[in-house]
């Protein structure tokens, strides 16, 4: 990767928001999920631009688990897979970023996702399922000709490998750096980790592995 010229560079902070923390054990808790915040922060620093996203979720969305409709059961939807755990919801903590991070209006660009009842995107690019409906981060970094980005966030095996997907798809060159990600099974993010290097897409344990 030693070819990489930084200069056209973004880094993505993906849904880095302490909901997948285990701060938050009720939601989606992420084992590790706080100590991806010196490597998002060490990655940002290489990049010209910084963008990012957060899950905001009511909790009445169709997908929220309960009694009825427990965690992983299907949900049936154009936009919806499965049921989880309420998580994510703007006023509580689990919304918030993880601290250490900039606020969203200090990122370059940042996206909402999920705020449709109907709706449970996993990628940060589009508001759908079916990659239809733009959230706009692909424009913006088109328009301000970034060529590579450098993705971390949580969870490894959902978010930040479909939003990693999305980005290659769209035509970056797209690295996404392990340090910066945790993940929520091994299973998943080993074969998660799979699909995203048949994509293309560059794996790096660590950020210092492209400055050699
Ligand atoms: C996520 C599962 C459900 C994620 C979000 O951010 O990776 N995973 N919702």
């Amino acid at each position: 990767m030693n070819q990489l010229s930084f200069e056209n560079t973004a880094a993505f902070d993906v849904d880095a928001q302490y909901t997948f923390t285990p701060e938050c054990p009720k939601e989606l808790p992420v084992a590790g999920g706080t100590e991806i915040v010196p490597a998002l922060n060490q990655q940002a620093k290489l990049a010209r631009l910084r963008v990012g996203s957060k899950d905001a979720h009511s909790p009445k969305a169709v997908w929220v688990a309960h009694e009825i409709q427990p965690m992983f059961s299907e949900v049936k939807g154009d936009n919806v897979d499965i049921a989880w755990n309420e998580h994510a919801v703007p006023g509580t903590k689990g919304f918030e970023l993880i601290d250490g991070l900039p606020r969203p209006a200090e990122y370059d660009f940042f996206v909402w996702k999920g705020i449709e009842l109907d709706m449970h995107p996993y990628g940060a690019c589009y508001h759908d399922l079916a990659d239809q409906m733009s959230t706009g981060v692909i424009e913006y970094l088109k328009l301000n000709e970034i060529e590579n980005v450098i993705v971390g966030g949580l969870a490894t095996d959902y978010c930040v490998k479909t939003t990693a997907c999305q980005l290659r798809s769209a035509g970056f060159n797209v690295i996404v750096n392990l340090s910066a990600c945790r993940g929520i099974a091994e299973d998943t993010i080993a074969s998660a980790i799979e699909e995203m290097k048949q994509q293309g897409i560059v794996i790096v344990e660590n950020i210092e592995q492209l400055q050699n």
